[in-house]
């Protein structure tokens, strides 16, 4: 089983700033997590980290044929990008989302999520965790009972 984990903007700045809301541990530490949970899953993971919305965008097209679902923390663009919604609905695959912090008690604009009308899970404010929930949640929709 091939899943494609999408990580957006900035998430690449993690374990620098805003540690008490994303936590102290770095990008590294949590595309190292990943991995490690897709070992424990006998899955594999293809990491994908961007600050642009069209590379997310073709990322996802790429996906078709190749990849069995997405687990994607889309960043800011979760709250603004029609372009990455449109994209996972064209590919069709399997989706999950997930977010490091709880953008449920942030800030109004975090509250709507563009993913979310798609994503058949969305998984928010258990930091690395989530990642975590999110592939085991895949897992459970790509493998015959
Ligand atoms: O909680 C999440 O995972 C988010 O997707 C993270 C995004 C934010 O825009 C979403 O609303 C929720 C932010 C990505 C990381 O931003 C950083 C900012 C400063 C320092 C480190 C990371």
């Amino acid at each position: 089983m091939n899943i494609l984990v999408i990580n957006g903007p900035n998430l690449n700045m993690l374990g620098i700033r805003e540690p008490g809301i994303y936590g102290k541990e770095d990008f590294s530490a949590l595309e190292a997590y990943i991995r490690r949970c897709a070992e424990e899953m006998d899955i594999t993971v293809e990491l994908f980290q961007s600050n642009h919305e069209g590379a997310i965008v073709d990322k996802i097209q790429e996906a078709l044929g190749r990849m069995d679902g997405i687990l994607i923390n889309p960043a800011a663009y979760t709250h603004t990008s029609v372009a990455i919604l449109d994209a996972l609905k064209a590919v069709a695959l399997p989706t999950a989302e997930v977010h490091l912090s709880d953008i449920s008690v942030r800030e109004e604009f975090r509250r709507f999520s563009y993913v979310s009308l798609y994503a058949g899970k969305t998984i928010y404010g258990k930091g690395f965790l989530g990642y975590r929930e999110g592939l085991s949640w895949l897992c459970d929709q790509l493998l015959p009972e």
